[in-house]
């Protein structure tokens, strides 16, 4: 099989053994879980399946788009692509002392002074070799610490890539179960993966301002949704921005949705929008002003630095929006700020896109962003958040495939 795109790290192949697992889950056994993936073990198969449904059973009561109020002393830190490689997961919960990598702490952790929320952004699997570790840590995270865990369902949370059984760029996550289960019989496992995958939620919002969301926003058009009261599909009349309002209407449901990319034209566009768009367009800018978003985080871009898209009205307000300013890099921060230092009269204005990828497997760094509640209400602005350095490709060492 050996996909050219193979990030196996040393790490992952350690020899694993199968570990006791105890089904009565509770908030300490979970941390022993984690020790135990730490050490080179790994669930069995079948207590793998048991918590994927379970979990998938969960996340299907929540709405599409989840609403999140915080509250005092919380700290929301944004995790995006891990793609397979759990050794992320260990550097954000308990740091890397070799790398000096500081840990944040377990999600409901408290650390100094505040609570731990995590948001992980999609794109948990393929590319990397752990992507099993992954997805059953933060299934049992869910089931057991709900209100401090959230997950948003990525691209390759999908039919397409991480249920794919065909072998080619980017579908590792069924190859990498089997090369830990050589006798696994996929199709079975496949069908309980690929209903997690649909259950997860599209996107968050924290306090109404934040929107945290895998691949971008839908331009203004003609848009599906589906008549709640009797059920048939409707179209909107004519281009106008997209309404956050109605997207647990979308059509067709998340739960209908393994292959996200099947002819979006005309099934799947708003899926499309929000799961794979790169775009990072002026109209952005508008679905934001109409939906009283300030900040957007996504992920799926794999950028090697944060990378920050602000959007602003054009001269005097008049629509649409314009991207002003684009930086990208390490200074990054340094270039935004002294892009408003520079005009003043911009300060309030202003819309903000930030990228945050957290896998190695991207040639380049790794981060979470970090949002602070201030004053009863997260702060939205991307200049007062902190980046969380998780460390650098260059960190690993990645194992060539055999040709
Ligand atoms: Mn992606």
């Amino acid at each position: 099989m050996g996909s050219q795109y193979s990030y196996t790290t040393e790490w992952d192949k350690r020899p694993k053994s199968i570990m006791q697992f105890d089904r009565k889950i509770s908030k300490q056994s979970v941390r022993e879980v984690f020790d135990q993936l730490l050490n080179d073990q790994i669930p069995s198969l079948e207590d793998f399946q048991w918590v994927i449904t379970q979990a998938a059973q969960y996340f299907k009561t929540l709405p599409n788009h989840v609403q999140l109020q915080t509250k005092r002393n919380d700290r929301f830190i944004m995790v995006g692509d891990m793609h397979g490689c759990f050794e992320t997961v260990i550097r954000l919960f308990v740091g890397d002392q070799a790398t000096q990598i500081e840990p944040l702490g377990f999600p409901g952790d408290i650390v100094d002074g505040r609570r731990n929320i995590y948001i992980f952004n999609g794109d948990l699997v393929d590319r990397g070799g752990s992507g099993y570790q992954i997805v059953f840590m933060l299934c049992l995270l869910c089931l057991t610490s709900p209100e401090y865990t959230k997950i948003n369902r990525g691209n390759h949370e999908s039919d397409m890539f991480g249920a794919s059984l065909a072998p080619g760029m980017g579908h590792k996550y069924m190859f990498e179960i089997k090369e830990k289960f050589p006798g696994v019989d996929l199709s079975q496992i496949r069908t309980s993966v690929s209903e997690l995958f649909c259950s997860l939620p599209i996107c968050h919002t924290i306090d109404q301002q934040v929107l945290v969301v895998h691949g971008g926003v839908p331009m203004s058009s003609e848009v599906q949704t589906i008549n709640p009261l009797n059920g048939q599909i409707q179209f909107t009349s004519k281009a106008q921005p997209y309404s956050l309002k109605t997207l647990d209407n979308l059509y067709p449901s998340r739960f209908q949705t393994p292959l996200l990319e099947d002819t979006p034209k005309t099934k799947n566009q708003l899926w499309h929008s929000f799961l794979w768009s790169y775009d990072r367009q002026p109209y952005a800018g508008e679905f934001m002003a109409h939906n009283g978003i300030k900040s957007i985080i996504c992920s799926h871009t794999a950028t090697p630095y944060h990378f920050i898209t602000t959007l602003l009205p054009l001269e005097g307000g008049a629509e649409p929006y314009a991207i002003q300013s684009v930086t990208r890099g390490e200074d990054t921060f340094q270039k935004v700020q002294e892009f408003f230092m520079e005009r003043p009269n911009l300060a309030r204005a202003k819309l903000s896109m930030v990228e945050v990828f957290s896998s190695p497997t991207n040639q380049g760094q790794m981060f979470a962003s970090v949002l602070n509640e201030t004053a009863g209400t997260i702060d939205p602005d991307p200049l007062h958040w902190e980046y969380k350095y998780l460390g650098s490709h260059t960190d690993f060492r990645f194992i060539q495939p055999e040709q």
